[in-house]
């Protein structure tokens, strides 16, 4: 090996520690542990409609329904962090995941399919926006709950 590609491999070497250390120093977000899925079917509901993880989890929601959902936390409950989490999840396919980094409970529900009451508690939409079924009835409010446990 002639001098010049010892010096060489030793810039090599500096630099890859140098970038491991700026790595580290802006704390990358850990990939989660498990990741458990909540689906939307071909209907207006999460399945499973509550599910319990350990901190360090995520949860994936999938919508392969064949309309748009939306995934809403519900904040007056929530103590799981993620507040305002408001976002679509586009027909055939459309997901969002989240990791959950200390314990709590993150109910949430879909907007286009519940809607809250004064205290904040989902209820179906009604006709101004629900889907009826054949007995005239408008179905449960859209809604889940993630439970957060330490180990
Ligand atoms: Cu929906």
């Amino acid at each position: 090996m002639s001098r010049f590609r010892v010096r060489w491999s030793v810039y090599v070497l500096a630099l890859a520690a140098i970038a491991g250390f700026v790595a580290h120093g802006r704390r990358l977000p850990a990939s989660p542990g498990n990741v458990t899925q909540i689906t939307i079917p071909d209907e207006d509901r999460f399945v499973p409609y509550a599910i319990t993880i350990h901190v360090g989890d995520g949860v994936r929601w999938v919508n392969t329904d064949s309309d748009d959902h939306t995934l809403v936390s519900n904040d007056r409950y929530n103590t799981a962090g993620h507040h305002g989490i408001n976002v679509v999840l586009k027909a055939n396919g459309g997901s969002f995941m989240l990791k959950f980094d200390h314990a709590g409970v993150f109910p949430f529900y879909c907007r286009f399919h519940s809607m809250l009451d004064k205290v904040q508690q989902p209820i179906a939409p009604g006709p101004e926006g629900g889907i009826q079924d054949a007995n005239g009835n408008f179905g449960t409010p859209m809604n889940g709950v993630v439970t957060v446990v330490d180990d």
